[in-house]
């Protein structure tokens, strides 16, 4: 797959891409990441990207022309039909679902923002869709840009050493993880749940499967009511709310 980012910070983003598994993903080449800045697309002296608002008010508004020619490279470049996506506070919250969707696309083009905002032109003639990060804000589109790459990369073919990773994460099966430990046995007298050290595999996988059913249901409740739970989860929920 190959991601084309458009910002004023190009090595922001390839410079963080490099590390742990989208680092590995461009290294075997699974994944291929291009930046281009707006900058480079200017033709006045001092390289200007931005502008007054038409109307006055608060900060500056990345101009048409300079946006449209880094996307119309990237486009050109790649030859390929591809998705142009604004990363914007204003956008449709990311999901699980929708990167589980866009891993399907050969090329993705994503669009980092700065100061208040982008020409609205841009966004409705050169963009196909907008995406959040959540209701919160932020200052600029490159960390977003950085987490949509991150969490396509990990669901491509061959890109996380235990296939089953991708499959088994949370928000996968729309449900938290259940909890993990590791050694020592015991720390400051707290000890690992005995199951555990059972070697049981089926019993280990009900507890899991309990747990974290019934974390969901205590930090995430919301989650539940997405979802219908066979006859052995709703069980297992049941046994969570009575003695945990
Ligand atoms: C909503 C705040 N705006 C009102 C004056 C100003 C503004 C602040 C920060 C406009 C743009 C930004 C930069 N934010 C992003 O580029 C961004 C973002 C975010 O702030 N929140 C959630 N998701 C995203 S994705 C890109």
């Amino acid at each position: 797959m190959r991601f084309d980012v458009i910002t004023l910070f190009p090595e922001m983003v390839s410079q963080a891409a490099l590390i742990g598994v989208t680092g590995k993903a461009i290294e075997n080449t699974i994944v291929s990441l291009n930046v281009w800045n707006p900058r480079d697309y200017t033709h006045d002296k001092h390289k200007t990207v931005d502008d007054r608002p038409f109307g006055g008010g608060q900060g500056m508004v990345m101009k048409y022309q300079p946006l449209h020619d880094a996307v119309a490279a990237a486009k050109f470049d790649a030859k390929a039909d591809c998705k142009v996506v604004y990363l914007s506070p204003q956008g449709k919250k990311i999901t699980q679902a929708l990167l589980q969707k866009a891993s399907e696309l050969s090329q993705l083009i994503l669009v980092a923002g700065r100061y208040e905002g982008l020409d609205e032109r841009f966004i409705q003639r050169d963009c196909d869709e907008e995406w959040s990060l959540g209701d919160y804000v932020i200052s600029g589109g490159e960390l977003a840009a950085l987490i949509v790459i991150d969490g396509i990369t990990r669901l491509l073919p061959n890109v996380l050493g235990n296939e089953q990773s991708a499959l088994q994460d949370s928000h996968s099966n729309g449900l938290l993880d259940y909890p993990q430990f590791t050694r020592p046995e015991i720390i400051n007298g707290e000890t690992v749940p005995d199951v555990l050290l059972s070697g049981n595999h089926a019993e280990i996988a009900r507890w899991r499967m309990k747990q974290a059913l019934g974390r969901t249901w205590q930090k995430r409740p919301d989650l539940l009511n997405e979802k219908t739970l066979s006859a052995e989860q709703e069980s297992l929920l049941a046994q969570f709310k009575e003695v945990d």
